[in-house]
């Protein structure tokens, strides 16, 4: 596999119609609207570069890129997405030798099927991830999905998507089995370990030339409460998205590295990518760690009217498919989520929801599904989804003082109560550096502490939820416009736990106290 990461040439336009000048440079992965020349501008950025091909079909990949993106091979146009934050593939064979690759992308929301201009996270442009170039075997293995049956005896299947005939099969280097014509397998891994987040023990199986790393553990979600390998868990943890004021959305590796060691090390278990796809190294960094992930497409807050616009369920049903394929074998994903926040009290909401809901099914039976409704009260899909999830504020948004947070959780708990529950968004804003020691003052660290506190204790002690994913991780790049209640200062979502720049607030520092002491009395009872 070749990286083409590196500095290439650059060309900006206003518009899609205009020819390119390539007068710059730029570095990717990068976005080109986060910081420098280019800041908070909507338009069109051209990447540029020679690329030495072999003979053979070839597969160039961009790990994730905004908003919409296309890839031309000297001059021609070799493949096209709106899917923004997925992998984009282009498979191509040419004359051995030297080509122009072209990587267009651009952040334009008017006419994009899937970003709004209200989402509450900014819609960057760009290469977010690396791109690679890899030759594709004749008869490849298309997919190679692994699905655990049985973590007490290490039973998995095999599905396998290829038009090979033979295929040989082995597990973490050891013999290999021959098998012919097979595109469903059920074997036993040799000498299997079980994944958990307290021993995130990894095994590969090896199908001809593709090989998958994976992770034996089951997930159980018919009763009221969620279980892994059997065992009753609670998922505390936050959301998170993938910004930084300088980086944009193509934060790099080590960046996400460390969000994941900091989430880990403060005795979380758990992170909601929100609201889009999830990269590659956050998953091979959450399936090392033994952080336990929901990972949802593109969408936010959809009204009804647009839970009727084919456009918009095709390309969301689209995105939801090749999430769910992606990020199929990495143990760490324990719940797709998709429509965060939509019209889920609407005819046009159920549809929507029991659709996708049909797709997860489909695809994947080892999975629960949800989505994140934020009208629990009047929602109509909880009878369609596998885990009931509710985003709710009470003590930010809304009339009630912070000391009703308790009863109000209390309150949303017992919801629904035949399945498992968790609190998939809660939080209060603050200005790192905001300081007040007079009682409740909002912004302030010290009054979003306090939530964060008592959030935490009112869940983990009520046995009616399964979890809590505080909102947010740190604060995250957005608009500043005001349709929001209580605004939108510096053009952040402030309700980070640690600021843009992953300064801790006080309520970091409330959270891991809260949990030590949890910890601490859990293990003297
Ligand atoms: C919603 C939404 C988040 C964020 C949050 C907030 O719950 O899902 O993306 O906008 O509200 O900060 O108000």
């Amino acid at each position: 596999m070749l990286n083409l990461d590196g500095l290439w040439e650059f060309a900006w336009t206003e518009s899609l119609s205009e020819t390119p000048r390539y007068d710059s440079f730029a570095a990717v992965p990068g976005c080109f609207d986060a910081a420098g020349l280019r800041f908070n501008r909507r338009g069109v950025g051209w990447y540029r570069r020679k690329i030495a091909v072999p003979a053979g079909k070839q597969r160039l990949v961009i790990g994730s890129f905004g908003l919409h993106a296309a890839v031309f091979l000297d001059g021609k146009k070799l493949a096209e997405s709106f899917l923004a934050w997925s992998p984009l593939e282009a498979d191509f064979t040419a004359a051995p030798g030297e080509h122009e690759l072209v990587i267009r992308t651009d952040n334009f929301i008017a006419g994009h099927p899937l970003f709004m201009d209200r989402y509450d996270f900014y819609g960057f442009g760009g290469i977010f991830d690396h791109v690679t170039l890899c030759p594709v075997p004749a008869r490849e293995i298309r997919r190679l999905e692994v699905l655990p049956l049985d973590h007490t005896t290490g039973e998995i299947l095999l599905r396998i998507d290829t038009d090979a005939p033979v295929l040989t099969v082995s597990f973490d280097n050891g013999p290999v089995r021959r098998f012919e014509n097979a595109r469903e397998l059920r074997l036993q891994v040799p000498d299997f370990k079980v994944w958990s987040p307290e021993d995130p023990v990894l095994h590969t199986v090896r199908v001809n030339e593709r090989s998958e790393t994976f992770g034996l553990r089951t997930l159980d979600w018919s009763g009221p409460r969620l279980k892994l390998n059997g065992k009753e868990i609670k998922l505390l943890g936050v959301n998170r998205h993938e910004s930084h004021p300088e980086f944009g959305a193509a934060t790099p590796d080590f960046l996400i590295a460390s969000d994941l060691l900091r989430i880990k090390q403060a005795g979380l278990n758990f992170v909601r990518g929100s609201h889009y796809p999830q990269r590659k190294f956050f998953f091979d960094m959450c399936d090392r760690l033994g952080l336990l992930v929901w990972e949802e497409p593109l969408s936010w807050g959809n009204r009804s009217e647009e839970l009727a616009v084919p456009r918009f369920l095709d390309t969301l049903a689209e995105q939801l498919e090749l999430t769910i394929h992606t990020s199929f074998n990495h143990p760490s994903l324990i719940i797709h989520g998709f429509l965060n926040e939509c019209a889920s009290d609407s005819d046009e909401g159920v549809r929507a929801v029991g659709r996708m809901m049909e797709i997860c099914h489909k695809l994947d039976p080892t999975r629960p599904a949800t989505f994140a409704g934020n009208r629990p009260l009047r929602d109509r899909c909880f009878d369609l989804v596998d885990i009931v999830s509710m985003n709710v504020y009470p003590g930010w948004y809304g009339e009630e003082p912070l000391d009703a947070v308790p009863a109000k959780l209390a309150e949303f708990a017992r919801l629904c109560p035949e399945k498992p529950r968790v609190v998939s968004e809660i939080g209060a804003g603050a200005i790192w550096g905001c300081h007040s020691e007079e009682p409740f003052v909002p912004w302030s660290e010290e009054f979003q502490a306090k939530y964060t506190a008592s959030v935490l204790r009112s869940v983990m002690d009520d046995p009616g939820w399964s979890g809590v994913m505080l909102w947010q991780f740190c604060n995250a790049n957005t608009y500043t416009g005001t349709v929001f209640k209580t605004g939108r200062p510096r053009g952040f979502n402030n309700k980070g736990l640690l600021d843009e720049y992953r300064r801790p607030k006080a309520a970091w520092r409330a959270l891991k106290n809260v949990i030590e002491e949890w910890k601490n009395s859990s293990s003297s009872k």
